[in-house]
């Protein structure tokens, strides 16, 4: 029995300023902060990209930012160019405190398929490996925070409720993209999953 706090891509690019930029991205820094002493264990979760991903949009000739194309493990939203691997856009917020963190995630590194969640990529199928460690380190009681809710915190807790571990989301220390009713959506669907939202 254990608890541990996920935090979501708190990552330069999407606090304000950033390339893909989260309305007040930067303002859950400091809640989250405060939030991991109260932890057995903090994990962080980082974007981390190939500039060739598929998910950018400036590898679509033609596309507009933003619209979604279908992609042999299913719809995929082209965003602008964010998180690079090894750019200051990909590294962590310099004020959250990534010292406290035991492990660190980095997901999303394959140029040929996107990865919201901390558990699977976007086949649903090819998982990251963060729920062996979980499970090895006994930790099952999981409240994830971070940025976008509507994609990777959302994608994150419903999979982990899927794979039978206690999953709450801070809602307070999380902030969305909000993209075409996007966070309606994601709250429906992590209700459904039977994640408790706080
Ligand atoms: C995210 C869009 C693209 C996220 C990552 O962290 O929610 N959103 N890549
Ligand atoms: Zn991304």
């Amino acid at each position: 029995m254990g608890t541990a706090l996920i935090v979501i891509d708190v990552q330069n690019d999407f606090c304000p300023g950033g390339l893909l930029a989260v309305a007040g991205g930067d303002e859950i820094v400091a809640p989250v902060n405060d939030m991991m002493p109260d932890y057995d264990a903090v994990v962080l979760t980082q974007d981390w990209h190939p500039i060739d991903h598929t998910s950018f949009v400036d590898n679509h000739s033609g596309a507009a930012p933003f619209s979604t194309v279908q992609m042999p493990y299913g719809p995929q939203v082209l965003w602008p160019r964010h998180c690079v691997i090894g750019t200051q856009g990909a590294a962590f917020h310099p004020a959250l405190a990534a010292d406290l963190a035991e492990m660190i995630l980095r997901k999303g590194f394959r140029a040929q398929i996107d990865g919201y969640s901390a558990f699977f990529e976007n086949d649903h199928a090819t998982p990251t490996g963060l729920a062996g460690y979980l499970r090895d380190r006994g930790l099952d009681q999981l409240t994830f925070v971070g940025l976008a809710l509507d994609f990777c915190v959302a994608w994150s807790a419903i999979d982990a409720a899927r794979l039978g571990f206690d999953v709450r989301v801070r809602q307070d220390a999380c902030r969305a993209i909000d993209l075409d009713g996007s966070l309606d959506n994601a709250l429906a669907d992590m209700r459904g999953a039977g994640v408790r939202l706080e």
